[in-house]
C-alpha cells in the first residue's frame, strides 16, 4: 500500500505451487466470511475481470500457442493492471476483505525464479500493473511439487503450460517462494500438506490474531 492509495479494506492472498491448495482454502474462507458476515470478494489471478480471464485461457488452456517468457510475464501484468483497477481497488474502497488465490509473488515465483527473468526487471514492472497497491498478508501454502502434483492428478486436472514445464522448474518456484517468505513479514509459509481442515482452522486463527478487532468474534468459533 502507498501513501497516495485509498485504501480501507482488508487485501489478503493465499500462493503456492500447483495443487498446494489455494482454491480449497479460498473456499473455506469464502464460506467463513459469508457465515460470519464479513463484507467480501473473493477473487483470482490472473482472471477476475473479463480481460483477465480471457488473457487465463490463452497462457492455461492453449498450450499449442508459442508465447516467449517475456510475453508471458507481460500478460500476466496486463490480466494484473485491470484486476487491480476493476475488482481489488473499487473492493478495498468499500472497506470489503479482498482475498485472491494468487497475486504479485506469483510472478516472482514463476517468471522470476522459475523463468529467470530478472527478478528486479519483474518488481519494477509488476509495480506499474499495481499502482502501488499491496497485500496486507500473503500466506504462501508450500507443500513438496510432487505432493501438489499427484493431488492434481486425482483431482483428474489437465496439465497446463506451467504443470508441464517439469519439476525442475516447479522446484525453482517452490524455492523462490520460500525465499520470498524470507524478504517480507507480510508474507508467511505454512504447511499446506496438512489436511484442508488443520490448515484452514490454522488460517483463521491468524488472521484473528494478526487483525485485532477486524473480523466479528464469530469469526474464530463459526464452525466451518
Ligand atoms: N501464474 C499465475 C504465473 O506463472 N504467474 C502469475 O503471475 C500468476 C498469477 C495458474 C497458473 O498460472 C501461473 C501459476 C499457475 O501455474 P491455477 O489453476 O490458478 O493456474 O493454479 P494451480 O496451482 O494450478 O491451481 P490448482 O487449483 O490446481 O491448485 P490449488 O488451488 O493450489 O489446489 P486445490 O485447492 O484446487 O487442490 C487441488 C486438489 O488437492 C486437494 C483438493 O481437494 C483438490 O482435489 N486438496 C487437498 N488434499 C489433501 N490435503 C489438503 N490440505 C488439500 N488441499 C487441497
Amino acid at each position: 500500500m502507498t501513501a497516495d492509495t485509498p485504501q480501507h479494506g482488508l487485501f489478503l492472498v493465499l500462493e503456492g505451487v500447483e495443487g498446494a491448495g489455494k482454491t480449497t482454502q479460498a473456499e473455506l474462507l469464502r464460506h467463513r466470511f459469508r457465515v460470519t458476515e464479513v463484507a467480501h470478494t473473493v477473487s483470482r489471478e490472473p482472471g477476475g475481470t473479463r480481460l483477465g480471464e480471457g488473457i487465463r485461457e490463452l497462457l492455461l488452456e492453449r498450450g499449442e500457442l508459442d508465447i516467449p517468457i517475456e510475453s508471458e510475464l507481460l500478460l500476466m501484468l496486463g490480466a494484473r493492471a485491470a484486476f487491480i483497477q476493476q475488482v481489488v481497488r473499487p473492493a478495498l474502497e468499500r472497506g470489503e476483505v479482498v482475498l485472491s488465490d494468487r497475486f504479485e509473488l506469483s510472478t516472482f515465483a514463476y517468471q522470476g525464479f522459475g523463468r529467470g527473468i530478472d527478478l528486479n526487471e519483474v518488481r519494477r514492472l509488476n509495480r506499474f500493473s499495481t499502482g502501488g497497491i499491496r497485500p496486507d498478508l500473503t500466506l504462501i501454502l508450500d507443500v513438496p511439487v510432487g505432493h501438489g502434483l499427484a493431488r492434481q492428478r486425482g483431482a483428474g486436472k489437465e496439465q497446463d503450460r506451467f504443470e508441464g514445464g517439469g519439476d525442475v522448474f516447479l522446484e525453482r518456484v517452490r524455492e523462490g517462494y520460500r525465499t520470498l517468505s524470507q524478504e517480507d513479514e507480510r508474507v508467511l509459509l505454512l504447511d499446506g500438506s496438512l489436511p484442508s481442515e488443520v490448515v484452514h482452522e490454522e488460517i483463521v486463527s491468524l488472521l484473528a490474531g494478526r487483525f485485532p478487532g477486524r473480523f466479528p468474534e464469530t469469526f474464530s468459533d463459526a464452525s466451518g
